[in-house]
């Protein structure tokens, strides 16, 4: 398709071997496809900075853990700041050829760990910090996150939440930081092609990637990069870079700047059960909600 970034980078052959089989991920999840594209770029170099999530979980706890990197098992909301001390530390004694890497989930970055992000954002720690995103507390039994879409069931939003999704990309736009990305499972290439180029620069940079859970969302395990990939091509999810004050719009949402290329958001929602009290008047108001945010990108790309 003209216009689309079809380049296809070669994952790097062991980065499968980094992320151990046997882990304790429900089937389907997404988290070990976007663990496996971080470890192809970082390796063992790679020091995770984990906050309570199911990634805590599925990893375990050394010497058992299911990556080859060096992983610290953080409280809830501190991730940012832990990775900011373990930063500092590493500068302070001359260790260079490491990359210190936030990994949270919604919860732990779009609420709880917000007051830590933004400070370390803020400050321009030199750390990598990506966000997951599962949208909902998956670990503790599928309760909303702000990070949550609106029409969502969730167990604290059993008649689908009314809230609209929090933008946490726009808000670390917002403060500045040299590198911010929106990502996904469905386009792994995409990802390791933005951690590449996040790991060559200094300072903050944060990547949202957008993780489709099968249990939380209510769809059959194999349809997880489906469900990834329909996102995209409906254009409710984004994919961009935001880099030098400049934002650039990714090779899969190319398309999908044209509202006639995008699929109909009603092919996203009917794959998935916690969509399936949404009404036509919400379907219109997600449509709405796709069409502003198309808005905005195209406002910031020029
Ligand atoms: C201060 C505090 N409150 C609540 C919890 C319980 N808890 C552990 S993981 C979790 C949910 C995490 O959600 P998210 O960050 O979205 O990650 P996910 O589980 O979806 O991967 C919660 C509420 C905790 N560990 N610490
Ligand atoms: S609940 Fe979702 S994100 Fe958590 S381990 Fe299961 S599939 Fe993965
Ligand atoms: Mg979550």
């Amino acid at each position: 398709m003209s216009g689309v970034e079809t380049r296809k980078l070669p994952l790097p052959h062991d980065a499968r071997g980094r992320v151990l089989p046997g882990d304790a991920a429900c089937p389907g999840c997404p988290i070990p496809i976007a663990l496996k594209v971080v470890s192809a770029v970082f390796g063992e170099k790679a020091i995770l900075v984990i906050p309570a999530c199911c990634t805590s979980v599925i990893l375990g706890t050394y010497p058992g853990q299911a990556i080859k990197a060096s992983v610290v098992h953080v409280p809830f909301a501190s991730a940012a700041a832990v990775a900011s001390g373990v930063s500092q530390a590493l500068r302070s004694r001359g260790i260079k050829d490491a990359y210190v890497i936030a990994w949270a989930g919604d919860g732990g970055t779009a609420d709880i760990g917000m007051a830590a992000l933004s400070g370390a954002a803020e400050r321009n720690e030199d750390i990598i910090y990506i966000m997951y995103d599962n949208e909902a507390y998956m670990n503790t039994g599928i309760q909303r996150s702000s990070s949550t879409p609106k029409g969502a069931w969730t167990t604290t939003t059993p008649t689908g939440k009314i809230e609209n999704k929090k933008d946490v990309a726009r808000i670390l736009i917002a403060h500045g930081v040299p590198y911010v990305a929106t990502s996904s499972i469905g386009y792994p290439h995409d990802l390791y092609s933005k951690l590449q180029r996040a790991k060559n620069i200094e300072g903050f940079r944060f990547i949202h990637v957008h993780a489709p859970c099968p249990p939380g969302w209510r769809f059959e395990p194999q349809y997880t990069v489906r469900v990834a990939k329909l996102a995209v091509e409906t254009g409710l999810w984004i994919l961009y870079e935001y880099h030098n004050g400049k934002l650039t719009l990714s090779g899969p949402s190319r398309p999908y700047i044209d509202p006639a290329k995008r699929k109909p958001v009603e092919e996203y929602i009917k794959l998935q059960g916690r969509f399936r009290a949404v009404t036509e008047d919400l379907i219109n108001e997600i449509k709405k909600y796709v069409d502003e945010n198309w808005h905005w990108i195209k406002k910031m790309s020029q």
